[in-house]
């Protein structure tokens, strides 16, 4: 099992897809075992995006990211990461594939409406930085008719 850290950035809040996103990842059989919305401070945005700080794009990506609220979520599965990240699609919504998030609702690089991490070591960072109380255990009987 794995658990990813996903995050609903503020052009995605901003065009009420909060529920048909968070939607996605439910009807796909991850398990929600962190979620909570937040203005981001620059501290945690600049944290979370310091792989990219050298970036021409940093300045407003940052601006962005903190421009309003976002919805973090940490999800769970078999190999949630990569499902997450497949759900998601690819940076650029003009290039993500239709039926991913990006695809079916995004139409640029920077307001892609979602974050998903996109590795083992960066989703235990993000879900350290962003859910430092820790995150939900509690059995959900659906997995029993998820998994074989
Ligand atoms: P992803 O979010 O698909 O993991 P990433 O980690 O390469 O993409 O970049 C993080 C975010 O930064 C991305 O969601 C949007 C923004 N971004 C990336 N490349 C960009 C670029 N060339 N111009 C503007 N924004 C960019
Ligand atoms: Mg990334």
């Amino acid at each position: 099992m794995q658990t990813t850290y996903v995050m609903i950035k503020p052009d995605g809040v901003q065009r009420g897809l909060v529920g048909e996103i968070l939607g996605r990842f439910e009807r796909k059989g991850l398990k929600l075992v962190g979620m909570k919305s937040m203005v981001p401070t620059e501290e945690i945005a600049r944290t979370h995006y310091d792989v990219h700080k050298e970036r021409p794009f940093f300045p407003g990506l940052i601006k962005f990211v903190t421009s309003g609220p976002v919805v973090c979520m940490a999800w769970q599965g078999k190999d949630a990461i990569s499902v997450a990240r497949k759900l998601i699609g690819a940076t650029n919504g003009r290039e993500a594939d239709p039926g991913t998030i990006r695809g079916d609702f995004g139409m640029d690089m920077g307001y892609n409406m979602i974050h998903g991490s996109d590795a083992p070591e960066t989703a235990e960072f993000e879900l350290g930085l962003w859910f430092p109380e820790g995150l939900m255990e509690w059995n959900n009987t659906m997995g029993t008719w998820v998994y074989e």
